[in-house]
C-alpha cells in the first residue's frame, strides 16, 4: 500500500489565502449572462472588476479523498444585484459539501434540479450544509470581502453549463437598502 502523505497549511483569515493553494480568478468578464441586468454588466465591463479569488487544495479526482478552497467573494453590485460566485453542480451530482464562512457577510442560494431554491445567510461562523444534489452559489451582501473555505469530494467535480444557460430560480438584490431575494425574471422551467 502507498499512502499520500499528511500535510498541514496555512489559512490567513484576513486574506482568506491559504499558502501554496492554486489560485484562480474570475473577473466580471468571465461571467457573460450571469447578471440579469445586461445593461449594467456592459457598464461595468469598462472596469473589469474581480468579482472573485479561489485558493483551492486539490487532490486527483478518486472516490474518498478531499479536497479544500478558501473563496473571497468582493463586495459590489452589476445593477441592484449582488456581486455572486458562477455557481455549479457537481458533475458526480450525488457529491454533498460543507462551507464555513470566515469573513464578510453573506449567503448562498442552493437549487435543486427542478428550481426549488433555498437562501442561507452566511456570517463569520455559518457552517453550511450543501447537500448531494443541490446547485449552490454564494453571494456577498456585505460591503467588505465575504471569504469562507468549503470542503468537497475530490471527486465532485464542477458542472456549470445548467446554470451559465438557465441560472437560478432567484436572484439577490439590494432594494431600499434591504436584501432582497426575489425571482429572477429570466428563468424558465
Ligand atoms: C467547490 C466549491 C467552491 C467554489 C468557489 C467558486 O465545489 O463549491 O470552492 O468552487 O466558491 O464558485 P464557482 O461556482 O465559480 O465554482
Ligand atoms: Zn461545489
Amino acid at each position: 500500500m502507498e499512502y499520500k502523505e499528511p500535510f498541514g497549511v496555512k489559512l490567513d483569515f484576513e486574506s482568506g489565502i491559504i499558502e501554496n493553494a492554486k489560485k484562480l480568478v474570475r473577473k466580471l468578464s468571465d461571467m457573460k449572462g450571469y447578471y440579469v441586468d445586461e445593461e449594467a454588466y456592459e457598464k461595468l465591463l469598462k472596469e473589469d472588476p474581480i468579482i472573485y479569488e479561489v485558493y483551492a487544495v486539490e487532490q486527483e479526482e478518486k472516490d474518498g479523498d478531499l479536497n479544500f478552497a478558501t473563496t473571497v467573494l468582493y463586495p459590489g453590485k452589476v445593477g441592484s444585484e449582488f456581486f455572486m460566485t458562477k455557481g455549479h453542480y457537481h458533475s458526480k451530482a450525488d457529491r454533498a459539501e460543507v462551507y464555513f464562512a470566515l469573513k464578510g457577510k453573506g449567503g448562498m442560494l442552493l437549487q435543486t434540479p427542478e428550481g426549488e431554491a433555498r437562501w442561507i445567510p452566511m456570517e463569520p461562523g455559518t457552517i453550511v450544509y450543501v447537500p448531494p444534489y443541490w446547485a449552490h452559489r454564494t453571494i456577498n451582501t456585505g460591503d467588505e470581502p465575504f471569504i469562507f473555505l468549503a470542503l468537497y469530494p475530490a471527486d465532485a467535480g464542477h458542472d456549470y453549463g445548467t446554470i451559465k444557460e438557465k441560472g437560478f430560480s432567484k436572484i439577490v438584490v439590494e432594494e431600499n437598502g434591504e436584501v432582497v431575494v426575489k425571482d429572477n425574471p429570466k428563468w424558465t422551467e
